[in-house]
């Protein structure tokens, strides 16, 4: 039975990127379905999930999966052979510690630089706030990098969950012009030059509709 990712639109939805990019750089087949957010009939649209009208779904059959982390977890599940996760204990647990610290904070940065596909900032002003959790972000990339159990380019060195789960704060980096160097400057460019970013990417310019609370 054919797997089915619903999404939002892709210029503005971080959590719809991170299961697609997942999926994609996995090579896990899938059919998308795209619901534009904050639209007349964004919740009727979204109404047969059981999901609080938020995507992403991950829909297999009668079997649903609401929340980013579970789709990736649950993915690993299907699909022990395609390596979700690092396979080293040790580095599996730090890219989950990475994944569930990006779930779950980042606060300030999520609300003061939301993702829009669209902007391109140049010297975006940085409040202290933000400008901590960037730290912070920069930091834990780091100790993934210096704890990767193989040799790549991606957090842990192999593509995994964790890198799913920042590919958005790379397309905020890059959009809102957020200064960096060594590592992240390089992971930020390896990520945003990824032939599935990219595709990603010229679909969400392609949209039209406009979420005015991801307009700053
Ligand atoms: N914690 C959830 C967050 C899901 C979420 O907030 N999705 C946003 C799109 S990026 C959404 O559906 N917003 C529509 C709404 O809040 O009505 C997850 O990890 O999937």
């Amino acid at each position: 039975m054919a797997l089915k990712l619903v999404i939002g639109n892709k210029n503005y939805s971080t959590w719809s990127l991170r299961p697609w990019f997942f999926m994609k750089n996995l090579n896990v087949d899938f059919e998308e379905e795209l619901v534009y957010l904050f639209e007349e009939d964004t919740n009727k649209q979204l109404a047969p999930y059981f999901s609080d009208s938020k995507v992403p779904v991950l829909v297999k059959g009668d079997l649903q999966v609401w929340d980013t982390l579970a789709i990736i977890e649950t993915l690993t599940d299907m699909y022990p052979e395609k390596k979700g996760w690092p396979q080293d204990f040790r580095a599996r647990a730090i890219a989950r510690s990475a994944s569930a610290e990006m779930h779950s904070s980042f606060n300030a940065l999520r609300n003061a630089l939301p993702m829009n596909l669209r902007k391109r900032f140049a010297d975006y002003p940085i409040n202290n706030e933000v400008q901590k959790d960037i730290d912070r972000i920069v930091s834990v990339w780091e100790y993934c990098h210096k704890n990767a159990s193989t040799k790549g380019s991606w957090l842990m060195g192999d593509f995994s969950g964790v890198d799913a789960m920042y590919a958005p704060i790379v397309m905020r980096f890059k959009g809102y012009d957020v200064k960096l160097s060594g590592f992240a400057a390089e992971y930020c460019d390896w990520v945003a030059n990824n032939p599935y970013m990219q595709e990603w990417v010229d679909a969400g310019l392609k949209e039209t509709q406009v979420i005015q609370e991801d307009e700053v």
